[in-house]
């Protein structure tokens, strides 16, 4: 398939159906960790450990946003967005992570919800995005199997609560980063290092998505719909050096970044280069008869958050390809980078285009249900300007270029439904803390003073009228 797609430059429209929406998650908005009962996330501990991040910040207070909430959803309401996408916290609803709710961190989301819904914007609930109750780790985290079960329990008691408020439901997001980065990279709560133990993560996330999902499709109604969010990172084949070495790289590369949730839950099937791949480090003996079959039920919605895509550009002799520390087991040893391409603030290159690439290798090679993009946004340095707006042309120009992509995404006939930037509010950004802002709304985390930035307005504008009038971007 080629590499490359043209975004076109002149005016376009989208379809009235097309549902533009924005993203977050509990940890990274919230705050309040220690309000009404909630109990302690992976998160929370990580955060709090000396170096974990970028600039000393953790998520105690955040955007504070368990108390903002409200203005918030105005805020959302002047946006225009019919679609907002938050995640449930765990440790507010079961602060241990098993046993009967805490109806106050259930009250939280019931309103939350409610404020939504009378502001005309659809609700979209995912599940888990990454604070993982701490009891659940000291009992061994994903790689223990039980984890898969008590994801299950959480998803059947938030589903009863909520299921006549929502119809949109993700089990996970992004399980990549849950499995790799904080299994075996560390970069992520919890912060270990241990590549193996990381690989049982993965499937018990699968597993725990598939009992979540049996246990929802026994109990929703109709018009309810059920997903996961996947991340992706397609490679990117260099021009230049097209030897058996880099083919194999980017192989490698792509079965532990793309294909190892996707085959699962698509095909029933670990991708069989990737079962050999890691044969050194694993049997898969953590698979148990049934699993598979859950983990492929159908679903009605795939999530796909994209951001970048990188080049393959060989691999690295002295690192060891199961090492400790790296994020993609069993291809460690792959150097990835940028090719010319120009970067954001967080160095991820700006390629719109490969957004197309990947929804068109999506359906061109899966049985899929409808795609939304469930995330896509970028982070630069921002700042209040003299005239005491926030000046952001760059992210206007992002946006704009993956707007286009989209156009050209839907012309390709692909059934995509949706596209939701990442993310309304400036916010906590994991290893990153507050000093990467990824937010439509500037967040002064002091005074917790929201400014609309000027990707706000012209993202508002696109929601408004489906279309954009110009060629505005540079990206
Ligand atoms: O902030 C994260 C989000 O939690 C998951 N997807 C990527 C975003 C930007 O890094």
């Amino acid at each position: 398939m080629t590499n490359e797609f043209s975004l076109s430059t002149g005016p376009i429209t989208f379809p009235p159906e097309f549902g533009w929406g924005v993203a977050t998650a509990s940890y990274q908005i919230e705050g309040a960790v220690k309000a009404d009962g909630r109990g302690q996330s992976i998160w929370d501990t990580f955060s709090h450990l000396p170096g974990k991040i970028l600039d000393g910040t953790n998520g105690d207070r955040a955007s504070d946003h368990y108390n903002l909430w409200r203005q918030d959803v105005d805020q959302l309401a002047d946006l225009g967005v019919r679609y907002y996408r938050f995640s449930l916290a765990w440790p507010r609803i079961q602060p241990d992570g098993r046993g009967p709710a805490n109806q106050k961190g259930l009250d939280f989301y019931k309103r939350l919800t409610q404020r939504l819904l009378d502001k005309g914007i659809i609700p979209w609930v995912t599940l888990y995005h990454w604070d993982l109750p701490q009891a659940l780790e000291d009992a061994g985290g994903w790689p223990s199997r039980d984890t898969a079960q008590r994801l299950a329990d959480f998803g059947e008691l938030a589903f009863a609560a909520l299921g006549d408020q929502v119809d949109h439901w993700t089990t996970l997001n992004e399980p990549y980063c849950t499995a790799f980065l904080g299994y075996a990279d560390g970069e992520h709560a919890p912060g270990r290092q241990e590549p193996a133990a990381a690989l049982a993560a993965m499937h018990h996330l699968l597993l725990g998505h598939g009992l979540t999902i049996e246990r929802w499709a026994a109990a929703r109604r109709s018009g309810q719909e059920l997903g996961i969010t996947l991340n992706f990172s397609p490679p990117l084949a260099p021009e230049d050096s097209d030897t058996p070495e880099v083919r194999d790289a980017i192989r490698r590369y792509d079965a532990i970044a793309n294909r190892a949730f996707l085959n699962p839950l698509v095909r029933g099937e670990y991708p069989a280069d990737l079962v050999q791949d890691l044969a050194p480090l694993t049997d898969f003996g953590f698979v148990r008869e049934g699993d598979m079959a859950l983990i492929a039920q159908p679903m009605d919605a795939l999530g796909v958050n994209y951001y970048n895509r990188l080049a393959v550009l060989g691999v690295d002799p002295a690192v060891d390809r199961f090492a400790p520390g790296h994020a993609n087991v069993g291809a460690a040893d792959v150097v990835t980078g940028n090719r010319g391409r120009p970067v954001t603030g967080r160095n991820w290159p700006v390629d719109p285009e490969g957004l197309i690439w990947l929804t068109k290798w999506l359906t061109d090679n899966y049985d899929l249900p409808p795609l939304w993009v469930t995330e896509n946004g970028s982070a630069w340095e921002d700042r209040i300007a003299p005239d005491g707006a926030v000046h952001d042309p760059a992210r206007v120009a992002f946006l704009e270029a993956h707007a286009r992509a989209i156009r050209k995404i839907l012309d390709l006939g692909i059934d995509l439904r949706g596209y939701f930037v990442w993310t309304p509010w400036d916010n906590f950004e994991w290893a990153f803390g507050e000093s990467s802002r990824f937010g439509l709304v500037y967040v002064d985390y002091e005074t917790q003073q929201r400014t609309e930035k000027d990707s706000f307005h012209w993202y508002k504008a696109l929601a408004a009228s489906g279309s954009i009038p110009d060629d505005q971007s540079e990206a």
